[in-house]
């Protein structure tokens, strides 16, 4: 969205809601339950269901097989206006279960108790194993057709659109685990081509920790809680995590990645995204190249500090997923330019000495730069979590032609796991029938039966060769666009269990990594490392972890001994020379400010006129405000959404502060802990303290009338990043400026260079 217009959505956003509330200029604010607003009474009249909110999107009404029905998508979950049995029989009542008289006992024949204890006794599947907790969008992919030379691959000829749904996730936590913790972020996108589904199962990570799947089970093994008291949840600060990457070399430069600000990104819209593996592509001649894929964030790649994500963890446990469909619903559609960097498909398939087929490394975007082949928008938020999110299944192996996979073997195991562990999450082999995961393309299988069959095949030949059928199915040729498994040479040699010389280098990329970082990314890293070693219990396990430190760098090394209270050891390893790659640096541009959210403080006697002005222009500017107030309700015209009781600094991205508001009624420390005890205060010492973590947290903070008093008196005023100014416009103009830059990052002094 481009900042300087309003936002088309936002201002539609605006005039509803205006219409809604007669006379008062109250625009939505995202995150409303549902499309109408409830009633007080309950509603007596039946009426057909709600239809979604304007933003929710739901899968595709096809078939099975991959056929428009026409159905409109809300007619697929619910009709009609009463409550019936599965099998439709309307109901009279679902409170009370069929009992012989009013005191029971309760009868068998109650079919529709039975059927719904039944039901929910059933309702919860197996979480995926690792990536449990996510959240997803729909969207659309428009491609640039500059990848038309290296590629057939239809959907990214020059202006096709096709539809996509993406879910981001979290590795290993539990379903119900925070959102911020440390970890790396899955990043799936599902294009519904029409020459088949493609699915890029991409981390904001462009490693991976080990260099061939079998090592899989033993990475999450380590990771996941130890299997005594299952704990730690969703952390990798804990000793069987660090015992395995100290051990198991090959893992520090993804383990560099996570302990550095990449590990706990601000929001999924402001998170890359990466393939991982090379890939293969191939053009109309059957020429082929080797690529790597990237998604690169419009609003740029930007994190939380690891206090906010703390916080957040308890205050705020859902804050990426709220983020992501706040934004949607406030209209900023979050975008990615999808990238590829190209690489001659030589034998022996290295690019500058870098080896492709090793997940461990990247190749730096300085010696290949990222090319961008189109732009991926998400619109629409899904209509049913469940249906959506929980039940789309990804694979790497869903390629349509154009695409092929490389032999890296990381990716080789993963065309494996992916298919048999979905077999038992979604109860079958039938799952690619369920909605979310319908390809938008016919689809002629010769797959039958099973769990959960759909379709209604009809034909007695499901299988080749037949007469039966008129002998279809029929295999496709190059003429009708047949998926290519690319010739490749296979090198000769002797069935071993070992890898290539080349993957031996376990240390030269995370010094490269590290080189890369701005001195006060480079605090952070040392910050992680000493926070989630200073957590294991072992010391043997610390010591370990720093020789391998020490074959990063001595500076890091000794920063985190010192923390850990242990001597720096001598790098075993000669020190690598690598050229830093300053794209990997997260600090230093300008970025645009879409869906961020603005905390404004105000009260009763605050300048609501310039309050009214200031939302308006926050929403124009594609960003979301946060009003504050002592207590809920209404401020006038203008609708509470925090009190000081129910705000805290890590919700919003920058704050403007419209008054100096006396400490409120609920200001006793008995009802509000970090209400503070000190009755002489004339602020509510709420507010005091969401300046002060706004301070600590390098965001940039405004203030007029009262509001500039009281930062002056807390001595502020004038600092990096504290704007003072005569109207709310003006302040938030100044804002807006400091907020490009993400941080006021001259708020964070670094020791090291
Ligand atoms: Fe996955 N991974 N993975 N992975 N992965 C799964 O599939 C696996 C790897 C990634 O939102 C599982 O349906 C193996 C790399 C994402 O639904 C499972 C190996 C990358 C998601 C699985 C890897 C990923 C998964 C769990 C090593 C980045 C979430 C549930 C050979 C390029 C997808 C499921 C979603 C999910 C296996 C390594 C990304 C078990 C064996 C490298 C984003 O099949």
């Amino acid at each position: 969205m481009d900042a300087s217009k309003p936002a088309k959505a936002v201002k539609g956003v605006v005039e509803n809601a205006a219409e809604k509330v007669a006379g008062a200029l109250t625009p939505d604010v995202p995150g409303a339950p549902g499309s109408a607003p409830a009633t007080v009474e309950e509603p007596s009249t039946p009426r057909d269901p709600l239809p979604p909110k304007k933003e929710q999107g739901a899968p595709a009404t096809v078939t099975p097989t991959g056929a428009e029905t026409g159905a409109p998508a809300p007619s697929k979950g619910q009709q009609g206006a009463y409550l019936t049995t599965a099998q439709g029989a309307r109901l009279r009542d679902t409170d009370h279960s069929l009992k012989a008289g009013e005191r029971g006992p309760t009868l068998l024949q109650d079919h529709h108790l039975r059927e719904k204890i039944t039901h929910f006794d059933h309702e919860r599947i197996p979480e995926r194993v690792v990536h449990a907790r996510g959240a997803g969008a729909h969207g659309v992919f428009e491609a640039y057709g500059t990848a038309l030379a290296v590629t057939k691959a239809g959907f990214l000829k020059k202006g096709k659109k096709t539809d996509v749904f993406v879910r981001f996730s979290t590795v290993l936590g539990s379903r119900g685990s925070a959102d911020t913790v440390r970890d790396t972020r899955g990043f799936a996108t599902k294009f519904y081509t029409d020459e088949g589904t493609f699915d890029l199962v991409a981390n904001n990570i462009p490693v991976f920790f080990i260099q061939d799947g079998i090592k899989f089970p033993d990475v999450i093994h380590a990771g996941k809680p130890h299997p005594d008291r299952e704990i730690p949840q969703a952390q990798s600060a804990h000793d069987t995590f660090w015992d395995f990457v100290s051990l198991h070399t090959e893992a520090q430069h993804h383990t560099m990645w996570n302990m550095s600000d990449r590990g706990i990104p601000r929001s999924f819209r402001m998170m890359e995204g990466f393939g991982v593996h090379t890939f293969r592509l191939v053009d109309e001649a059957g020429e082929t190249v080797l690529v790597k894929f990237h998604w690169k964030p419009k609003l740029g790649v930007h994190s939380l500090t690891w206090e906010e994500a703390q916080m957040l963890s308890g205050m705020d446990p859902d804050f990426h997923r709220r983020d992501l469909y706040d934004a949607i619903e406030a209209g900023a559609h979050p975008e990615w330019e999808l990238g590829i960097q190209v690489f001659p498909d030589t034998p022996d398939q290295t690019f500058e000495g870098i080896d492709l087929l090793d997940p461990t490394k990247i190749v730096p975007e300085e010696l290949a730069p990222v090319q961008p082949v189109g732009r991926m928008t998400l619109n629409r938020t899904p209509t049913n979590f469940f249906a959506e999110v929980e039940q789309v299944a990804f694979h790497v192996g869903h390629l349509p032609p154009g695409i092929d996979v490389t032999d890296d073997p990381l990716l080789q195991t993963r065309l494996f796991s992916y298919l048999d562990t979905q077999i038992t999450r979604l109860g079958g082999p039938n799952f690619a029938q369920i909605p979310i995961n319908r390809p938008h393309c016919p689809v002629n299988d010769m797959l039958r039966d099973g769990f959960h069959q759909h379709a209604v095949h009809s034909g007695v030949a499901p299988y080749r060769p037949n007469s039966l059928d008129g002998g279809n199915p029929f295999v496709a040729g190059d003429a009708e666009n047949a998926f290519v498994d690319t010739p490749v040479e296979v090198a000769r040699g002797r069935k071993v269990r070992a890898n290539p010389v080349s993957f031996d280098d376990h240390f030269s990329q995370a010094r490269l990594f590290w080189l890369s970082m701005s001195p006060v990314e480079k605090e952070h890293i040392i910050r992680a490392y000493t926070f989630e070693l200073g957590k294991c219990y072992e010391q043997a396990i610390k010591e370990r972890q720093l020789r391998c430190l020490a074959n990063i760098d001595p500076v890091l090394c000794r920063e985190v001994a010192t923390g850990l209270g242990l001597p720096a050891p001598e790098p075993a390893l000669p020190l690598a020379d690598p050229a830093p790659s300053p794209a990997l640096s997260q600090v230093g541009k300008e970025w645009p400010g879409d869906g961020r959210v603005i905390g404004i403080v105000v009260d009763d006697g605050a300048d609501l006129d310039g309050v009214r002005d200031l939302r308006r222009d926050v929403f124009a500017a594609g960003m979301v405000p946060l009003l504050i107030a002592p207590h809920g309700g209404m401020l006038g015209d203008l609708p509470v959404q925090r009190t000081f009781a129910t705000a805290r600094s890590i919700e919003f991205d920058a704050l403007l502060v419209a008054a100096a508001p006396a400490p409120a009624p609920d200001a006793l420390p008995a009802r509000d802990a970090k209400a503070g005890a000190d009755d002489s205060l004339t602020v509510d010492p709420r507010v005091t303290l969401m300046i002060e973590e706004c301070w600590r947290h390098a965001k940039a903070i405004g203030a007029w009338g009262a509001g500039a008093k009281l930062l002056a008196q807390s001595g502020l005023s004038g600092a990096p990043g504290v704007v003072s100014g005569d109207s709310a416009t003006e302040v938030f103009t100044a804002v807006q400026r400091l907020m490009a830059a993400h941080r006021v990052w001259e708020r964070f002094p670094a020791s090291v260079a």
